[in-house]
């Protein structure tokens, strides 16, 4: 007996998941070719996990489980309402969007377990043999995206980011790979059409072609994953980014559509999105939003008072390892440590042409980790003047690092 997909999905919705579909366990041979190009090509440089052979077992799911027949694949949207814009009192950075609030691994995870239980239940009888289910969520052992795209989940947008009718790119992806056999979706018939907005907004030059994202270019890639220096030539592009980039989400017209039909408001009353700013030319008929399913915002993704979406970038310089662990204890943000958070802020300050950051940087030349020393040194060549000169030949005279003390030479040469 076939099981009732729709009681699937509707417990799936009960659980806070805003969309959920069904696609076979068949394996992923175009996700496969694709990833081994990209590897081949460089262009997943600096994340030593992701090989050749682990994208053979994430694009087949019966190496995850052997007796695999189905996947549910579910988002879980994570827009929350748009905090006000800061003063410029001091500077300020910017943290995207996913990290506002708590770790999604850690809210996600419990779900996923709540789900393959009551499944387990539901199944019963009707289940010959055991009920088996592994569970996913960014493990990176499951091709994600390409698991939503062939269940009509949503479609790929030219950023690489998978699209849902309704919320946008603006939701986490899991899975659920069992061995029951359920009743599979299609895949939508959605595309982007001629838009290419995003790949002119990424400010690094990250997405070279549609579909296609150079990660070693990628700000989310040198804020999070990157564990030594960023690169020079791309630290003038970051801005004040200090943890993620949602910018070639943010320029997206089904994003802002979806924001508008969620009627998402910044603090002071006015929605995230003017309605005139969506420009009806830019979302194309096929893109009309469906029918806007239940809307149950997760309290935990809300934004943490301690963390702010745009904190003050001269406090943060100055937190000591034990502040860190207590502030990002459950957010994604621990994930940099101390010392990759406060090498993006010293970037973030390089970038903000304000002065007023120098006596902290001068502080942080001096910093227990060269990491956070050597891009200090950095951020004091951008903003110039003599204090900082002075504070950069000091520096030179004690550095033992001699990364650190190329970094202050490449800054005195800046003056
Ligand atoms: C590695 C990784 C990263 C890396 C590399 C990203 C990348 N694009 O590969 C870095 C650190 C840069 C990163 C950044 C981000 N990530 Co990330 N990341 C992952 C991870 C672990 C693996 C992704 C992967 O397989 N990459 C390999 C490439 C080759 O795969 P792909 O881009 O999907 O490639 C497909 C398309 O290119 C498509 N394709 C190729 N050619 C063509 C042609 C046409 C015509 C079409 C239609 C399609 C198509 O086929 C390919 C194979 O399926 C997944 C979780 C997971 N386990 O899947 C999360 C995941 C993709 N990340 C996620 C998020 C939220 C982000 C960020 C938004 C975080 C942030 N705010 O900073 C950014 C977005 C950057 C961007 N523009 O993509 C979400 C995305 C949710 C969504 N709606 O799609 C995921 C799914 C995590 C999750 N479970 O929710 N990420
Ligand atoms: S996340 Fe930022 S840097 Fe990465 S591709 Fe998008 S716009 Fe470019
Ligand atoms: S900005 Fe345009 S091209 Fe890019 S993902 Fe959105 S709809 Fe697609």
């Amino acid at each position: 007996m076939m099981l009732d997909v729709e009681k699937i999905k509707e417990f799936a919705y009960s659980l806070g998941f805003t969309t959920a579909r069904i696609t076979s366990a068949a394996a992923f041979p175009e996700a496969k070719q694709v990833i081994q190009e990209r590897i081949a090509r460089g262009l997943l440089d600096g994340l030593p996990w992701f090989t050749a052979e682990r994208a053979e077992v994430s694009c087949q799911p019966d190496a995850l489980l052997p007796e695999a027949r189905s996947i549910i694949t579910l988002a879980m949207c994570y827009l929350t309402e748009q905090p006000e814009e800061p003063d410029d009192t001091t500077p300020h950075g910017r943290i995207s969007r996913y990290a506002w609030g708590d770790d999604y691994h850690d809210i996600i995870k419990p779900k996923l377990k709540q789900f393959a239980t009551w499944l387990s239940e539901y199944a019963g009888s009707s289940q010959e043999g055991e009920f088996e289910a592994r569970l996913f969520v960014d493990t990176g052992r499951m091709v994600d995206r390409a698991v939503a795209q062939r269940a009509g989940l949503g479609w790929y947008g030219k950023n690489t980011n998978i699209l849902t009718k309704g919320w946008g790119s603006w939701v986490f992806l899991a899975e659920i790979v069992t061995n029951l056999a359920l009743l599979v979706d299609e895949p939508l018939q959605t595309n982007c059409g001629s838009c290419e907005i995003c790949l002119h907004a990424c400010p690094t030059g990250a997405l070279p072609n549609p579909y296609e994202l150079d990660s070693t270019r990628c700000i989310s890639f040198l804020t999070i994953e990157l564990r030594g220096s960023i690169p020079v030539e791309l630290r003038p592009l970051m801005g004040n980014l200090i943890f993620g980039c949602d910018i070639c989400q943010e320029v997206c017209p089904v994003n802002k559509l979806a924001e508008k039909r969620l009627g998402l408001r910044q603090a002071d009353g006015t929605p995230i999105v003017p309605l005139q700013s969506i420009k009806k030319r830019e979302v194309s008929a096929q893109q009309q939003i469906i029918s806007l399913p239940r809307f149950q915002p997760q309290t935990e993704f809300l934004m943490r008072p301690t963390i702010g979406s745009n904190p003050d970038l001269i406090e943060l310089l100055s937190i000591t390892e034990e502040d860190f662990r207590e502030r990002f204890r459950r957010s994604p943000i621990k994930r940099t440590k101390r010392r990759g958070l406060l090498r993006n802020v010293c970037v973030a300050l390089g970038n903000s042409n304000d002065r007023r950051a120098i006596p902290a940087l001068i502080k942080a030349l001096h910093d227990e980790e060269m990491l956070i020393r050597g891009h200090a040194a950095w951020a004091l060549g951008r903003l110039g003047g003599p204090e900082a000169r002075m504070a950069l030949q000091e520096a030179l005279q004690v550095e033992a690092d001699t990364e650190v003390q190329q970094e202050i030479r490449y800054a005195l040469a800046m003056f």
